[in-house]
């Protein structure tokens, strides 16, 4: 696998450095340091032999509620036993030197909130919230309910309790979707970390930005769709890369020549 150049690196430095907005989208792909497999790579093991399409969907909680929650579940212990690793806590500094720094995750784990991140738009939800799948009423998990075959019911209406994540073919949260592209119309910079760039409508993000003339690096092992349009594409892991670039930064105000730079 290529790893980027310094010359890559010292590029993406100086703009990282520069940026005043930063919008930073990530994926799966951020958390598999921390043993969170991917969505492509979830599928391993017990669950190689499902679709998490269909897992992730509406249609497929209506033919298996079971199945579907005890998928989550699996999913729920492995997000809480995992930490976050040094790409999650880079990030969290890169907010911290940064004016205006919007972290869109689509994420269901905690982990960037875990690193330190704050206001944490998570545009595909969360798996440790739950609500009722009929009338939308919050649900606390209790701890029964973890092992449990089938999915709590909803104490107000007696629907199937759900994690509060977005299904394929579900909406994303509107609040959510409409600051995510707001601060990708204003932001400098678009930094992308971790996602193949196959689902929509946040796989256009990056494009929304860069139209409105921002820089995009992606930062990713593989080369996406994403990293055939971004100006920078730095080929590796977000752990190892993202320490290098957050790492030169500088408390330093940013935007002023060769500020933010250390050394
Ligand atoms: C909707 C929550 C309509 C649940 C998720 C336009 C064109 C085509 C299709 C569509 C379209 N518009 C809509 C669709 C349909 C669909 C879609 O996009 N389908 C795809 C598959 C073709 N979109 C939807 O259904 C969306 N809803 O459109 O609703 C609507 C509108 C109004 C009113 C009603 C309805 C909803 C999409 C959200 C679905 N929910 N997650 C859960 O998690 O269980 S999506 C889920 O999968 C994740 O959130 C994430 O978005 C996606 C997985 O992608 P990645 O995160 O990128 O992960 P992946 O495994 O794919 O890749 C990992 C990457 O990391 C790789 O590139 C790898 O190389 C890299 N990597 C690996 N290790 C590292 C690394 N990178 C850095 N460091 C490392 N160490
Ligand atoms: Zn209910």
């Amino acid at each position: 696998m290529a790893t980027p150049t310094t010359q890559q690196l010292a590029q993406a430095r100086q703009v990282i450095a520069d940026a005043q907005r930063i919008v930073c989208l990530t994926g799966a792909g951020v958390s598999a340091e921390s043993g969170v497999a991917t969505f492509r790579d979830a599928q391993t093991g017990l669950w190689a032999k499902f679709d998490p399409l269909r897992l992730a969907s509406q249609a497929g909680f209506a033919a298996d509620p079971g199945l579907v929650w005890q998928w989550y579940m699996a999913r729920l212990g492995t997000v809480e036993q995992a930490m976050p690793n040094h790409g999650h806590l880079a990030l969290a500094r890169l907010a911290a030197l940064t004016p205006t720094f919007t972290l869109v995750t689509q994420n269901v784990d905690d982990l960037h909130e875990r690193a330190g991140s704050q206001n944490v738009l998570h545009i595909h939800g969360r798996i440790n919230h739950f609500h009722c799948n009929t009338c939308g009423t919050e649900h606390t998990l209790q701890p029964d309910e973890r092992t449990s075959e089938l999915p709590p019911t909803c104490l107000l209406c007696g629907g199937l309790v759900r994690p509060a994540v977005v299904w394929f073919g579900e909406a994303l949260p509107g609040d959510v979707v409409e600051i995510a592209w707001r601060e990708a119309e204003r932001c400098d910079l678009m930094l992308v970390v971790g996602t193949s760039g196959v689902v929509y409508p946040v796989a256009q993000l990056p494009l929304v930005a860069q139209q409105a003339g921002a820089v995009v690096i992606d930062v990713n092992p593989e080369c996406t769709p994403i990293s055939e349009i971004a100006d920078i594409f730095l080929q590796g892991s977000g752990g190892l890369i993202l320490p290098a670039l957050v790492g030169a930064l500088s408390a330093g105000p940013k935007g002023h020549p060769g500020s933010g730079l250390s050394g």
